[in-house]
């Protein structure tokens, strides 16, 4: 019988495992059935935006933390399908740092030329995957909920493509239950209009609090603060923008900082990260890791220790994205297919792992982190067949990238950036980030 894969997810990362066996398929392979469980009626994962929060029209927990006017936040040309580029997409170069319309309709486009959406069954949660040791297969028990039944199959492999930056990591403050306004987490965080004129506490340092409390800044928040609990982003912001050590408490609408100063806050935005989260897998098969570059149990930060019939793609923190998604795609790909042995023992994939871990703790800053994971897309793409590409040139830009943060926070998107595919620059964008408040795909375009 032929085998059957079930890939959870029809994200970036799913999608870039539909796309592998595709190729393979493509250049004569014979492939395994390839079954995707989507929750979502449509592909693209955090990238389809969703308005809603909380739960959903079925009652199950919204996957979106994405929000209007998002921009990319790192360079295109960091991200770029080697199989698939920006040019062929558009028809042109466009400019480095598109909003998510843009890189939705990418995602989109390369996997429609493939063809795959009759592999993906909408509006179908995984609820469980269940290892039988004695016949070593998958029972995958799932619900479609447009018709509200359940049921289950049987498969070879699982691949996990669930992602992890849909479950708010939600610490409590002293004072939270008392405090007269709006208290969100960024996974609930949709338009920023919500806080003109207001004064707006973000807690965190990472992405999300600096991209959201820019968003704010850019649509007219009265003020944006920033609380550290480890170091202060430390850019130049704009002067109503300041960043102040971790809250100690909140009294009414005054927050009492960890300098003992205190300030008069409207709102509350938890920029806290996320947890990976994954309810639909037992004890034995679930992933428990930091959210890092060097993820816990996954050999080739893929296959899983304790079961390496069972993939896991994309649940490392992110430099890279969707090439490094797709490099582990393909890689599981051809484990799947015979093509690449897995070693014998579990010992030699843990001390793979043990290895990873201590060549990334190894790193002394973001630079290094950059280089690190760089190293591991060149690593996982040189066993398989996906296209090569100069994935340090890709580790320069990134570089660039941070010293234009650097530089100015709020303008680092008017730069541009050759593309590592085609070695085509991008061109400006015709407006500058903070003036350009309309971020439909059809603006961006305009170029
Ligand atoms: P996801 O995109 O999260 O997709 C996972 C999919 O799995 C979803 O469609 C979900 O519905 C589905 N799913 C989950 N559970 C189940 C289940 N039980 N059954 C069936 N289906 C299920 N990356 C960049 O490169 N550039 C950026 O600018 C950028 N900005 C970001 C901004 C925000 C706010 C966030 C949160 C992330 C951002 N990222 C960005 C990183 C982002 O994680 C990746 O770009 C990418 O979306 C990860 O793809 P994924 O497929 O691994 O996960
Ligand atoms: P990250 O990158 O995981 O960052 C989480 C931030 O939240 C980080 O600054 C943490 O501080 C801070 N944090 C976490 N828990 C607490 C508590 N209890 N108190 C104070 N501060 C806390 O998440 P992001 O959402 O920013 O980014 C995730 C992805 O979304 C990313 O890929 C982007 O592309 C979009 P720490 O530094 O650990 O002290």
């Amino acid at each position: 019988m032929k085998k059957r894969v079930a890939v959870i997810g029809a994200g970036p990362s799913g999608l870039a495992q539909l796309r592998a066996f595709q190729s393979a398929a493509a250049k004569g392979a014979e492939i395994p059935e390839i079954v995707c469980f989507e929750k979502q009626a449509n592909w693209g994962g955090l990238w389809n935006y969703s308005w809603r929060t909380g739960l959903d029209q079925y009652g199950e927990p919204v996957h979106g933390s994405m929000y209007r006017y998002l921009w990319s936040n790192g360079p295109k040309e960091g991200l770029e399908f080697a199989d698939y580029s920006f040019e062929e997409h558009f028809g042109k170069q466009i400019a480095s740092y598109p909003p998510r319309a843009v890189l939705f309709d990418y995602i989109e486009g390369r996997v429609k030329k493939a063809g795959v959406r009759p592999w993906i069954r909408f509006e179908n949660v995984v609820r469980l995957v269940e290892w039988d040791a004695a016949t070593q297969k998958f029972t995958v028990t799932v619900q479609d909920l447009a018709k509200d039944h359940c049921y289950s199959e049987v498969f070879d492999n699982v691949i996990v493509a669930s992602g992890h930056f849909s479950t708010p990591n939600v610490p409590e403050f002293q004072g939270f239950d008392r405090f007269n306004g709006r208290i969100v987490h960024a996974h609930d965080f949709r338009d920023a209009r919500e806080f003109a004129g207001k004064d707006v506490l973000l807690v965190g340092t990472s992405y999300s609090a600096e991209d959201i409390g820019s968003q704010c800044w850019k649509y007219g928040a009265k003020s944006v603060t920033n609380t550290y609990r480890s170091a202060p982003m430390g850019f130049k912001w704009p002067e109503n923008w300041e960043e102040k050590p971790n809250m100690q408490k909140v009294d009414g609408n005054i927050v009492t900082f960890g300098d003992g100063s205190t300030k008069k806050i409207d709102a509350i935005i938890l920029c806290t990260g996320y947890k990976h989260h994954f309810p639909f897998l037992p004890d034995d098969l679930r992933l428990k890791t930091a959210n890092r570059l060097a993820t816990a149990d996954l050999y080739k930060g893929v296959a899983f220790v304790h079961n390496p019939a069972l993939f896991y793609i994309g649940m490392q923190d992110q430099w890279f994205t969707f090439n490094m998604f797709d490099a582990q795609a393909w890689w599981a790909r051809d484990v799947i297919l015979g093509r690449i042995a897995l070693p014998q023992s579990k010992d030699e994939m843990i001390a793979d792992v043990t290895d990873r871990v201590a060549r990334e703790d190894a790193g002394a800053d973001a630079h290094d982190a950059i280089q690190y994971q760089g190293d591991y897309v060149k690593e996982l793409i040189a066993e398989t067949d996906y296209p090569s590409f100069d994935v340090d040139g890709a580790c320069e830009i990134f570089f660039q990238w941070k010293d234009h943060k650097k530089e100015d926070v709020m303008g680092f998107r008017n730069n541009s950036y050759r593309s590592v595919i085609t070695g085509t620059m991008a061109p400006r964008h015709h407006t500058p980030w903070k003036d350009a408040l309309d971020d439909t795909m059809e603006s961006y375009l305009e170029n």
